[in-house]
């Protein structure tokens, strides 16, 4: 019986260019033939016709003003549809700004092993004093003290861009945070969700491990034309900048999700670029 998994993105006008990379590198180069599924705020005919012609399955949304906000909307909206149609999927959620560098199978024998959600990490994160959550000084300070927490554990902070799980921790974890966005969070702040994880980590059941399935272009080296990881763990907060350990050895991992992150015009390094002739046999 072919096991029953799920790949979902979120995607609109913004970052549509880099979601028909994301799709078509899923489907090539990440050979994965399981179920996707992209929820729609807004994207274009052409990204449409791209969809159906690489068997995902789109759901369409209002997009929120502002459609930054896509960020945090998406977690919510995509727990109906994960309930009434994938239900006992394991499943895996990517920012759209990824692409897929090699095969993507082995990530669900990991989420196996995991009894939470697997996550992330994001080394050299851009520290943001107040948060992002509700910010009279009671949860403020709560927050705070967890996201502190989870830095010094993890080595950086839980990127909101990654998450992958079997059914039911990964339904556990949106149904956690549609609570906090009914409970003080603002759904309508650029960011909430990416805090919001961090906030809801559980030390006992997640593991923040995943940074071969999602990591950031300005945390990898290159070498021979593949994309390597720097271990998290090697990264050190010295004077409130992350810095690389040299007194242990660097020990690197082969990326399969290249986090390309929205707005820094790594373009260079874009799945449409460096496999150029492959891209355009498939999308014309
Ligand atoms: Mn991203």
């Amino acid at each position: 019986m072919e096991e029953k998994t799920l790949i979902l993105t979120s995607a609109s006008r913004h970052c549509e260019t880099l979601f028909i990379e994301w799709l078509v590198s899923l489907r090539t180069l990440g050979n994965y033939h399981g179920k996707v599924m992209v929820l729609d705020y807004g994207i274009g005919n052409r990204a449409k016709m791209l969809v159906t012609k690489f068997r995902a399955k789109l759901y369409s949304f209002k997009k929120p003003n502002p459609e930054k906000a896509v960020v945090n909307y998406r977690f919510v909206d995509m727990l109906s549809i994960i309930e009434q149609h994938y239900r006992q999927y394991k499943i895996a959620h990517f920012d759209a700004d990824i692409w897929f560098t090699s095969e993507i199978g082995e990530l669900f024998n990991e989420v196996n092993e995991v009894p939470g959600c697997l996550y992330s990490v994001e080394c050299r994160p851009r520290f943001i004093p107040r948060g992002r959550g509700p910010q009279d000084s009671k949860t403020l300070k709560r927050n705070r003290t967890k996201v502190d927490q989870v830095v010094r554990h993890c080595k950086g902070h839980i990127n909101g861009g990654f998450v992958a799980a079997r059914y039911q921790p990964f339904v556990d974890k949106l149904i956690a945070i549609r609570n906090a966005f009914d409970n003080g969070w603002n759904i309508n702040r650029w960011g909430s969700d990416q805090y919001l994880v961090n906030v809801l980590f559980d030390f006992d059941r997640d593991c923040a491990n995943g940074n071969r399935w999602n990591c950031s272009i300005k945390e990898v080296i290159k070498k021979n034309g593949e994309f390597y990881h720097i271990k998290n763990s090697y990264m050190l907060l010295q004077n409130g900048r992350w810095i690389l350990d040299k007194s242990k050895r660097i020990r690197v991992e082969k990326v399969v999700g290249l986090h390309l992150n929205l707005g820094l015009k790594k373009e260079r390094e874009r799945f449409s670029k460096l496999h150029r002739e492959l891209f355009h046999r498939i999308i014309s």
